[in-house]
């Protein structure tokens, strides 16, 4: 079967907050925003995109097992999940769908606990520290990899 031309956009728990508190740190673009910003870059490539958020662990799962049926490709920004959970690592490892972590603040330049991902290493493309255009950077890489354009 032809790989379909969509990405599934996740984005985990306390993202639906954006532009409405700590602006100083994840600016004033809203998820919606986020969502729009991903899906204008994936259509200009041919691509749609799903998108989903949840606060809950076990949904954010679901929905990446559901990817294996109709996606591509996972753009995930996994939030505070991504410095504590490895069920959420091994959800995105055993769809083995190419995934692109990307987070809109500069998590190196953060406190200690937010330096270590646990999902940086099943993810073949990375985008730290843009704001939210990252997350057009990180549809654009990710579908270079899809289409066999370069690894990362
Ligand atoms: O920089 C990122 O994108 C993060 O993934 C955001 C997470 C944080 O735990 C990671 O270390 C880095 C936090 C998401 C919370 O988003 C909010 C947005 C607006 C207001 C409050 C929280």
């Amino acid at each position: 079967m032809p790989s379909p031309r969509r990405l599934l956009l996740v984005n985990g728990p306390n993202l639906n907050l954006l532009g409405t508190r700590e602006p100083d740190v994840y600016g004033t673009a809203t998820l919606a925003d986020v969502e729009q910003i991903a899906t204008d870059a994936a259509a200009r490539r041919g691509f749609e995109v799903r998108a989903v958020q949840s606060n809950h662990e076990g949904v954010l799962i679901d929905e990446i097992h559901s990817a294996r049926e109709d996606c591509a490709g996972i753009v995930i920004n996994p939030g505070g999940l991504t410095h504590t959970s490895v069920v959420l690592r091994d959800a995105l490892s055993a769809v083995a769908l190419p995934v692109a972590e990307v987070h809109i603040s500069d998590v190196k330049a953060r406190e200690e606990f937010r330096h270590h991902s646990y999902v940086a290493d099943v993810a073949v493309v990375h985008v730290v520290g843009e704001g939210v255009a990252g997350y057009a950077t990180a549809v654009e890489r990710l579908i270079r990899v899809i289409t066999g354009l370069t690894d990362n």
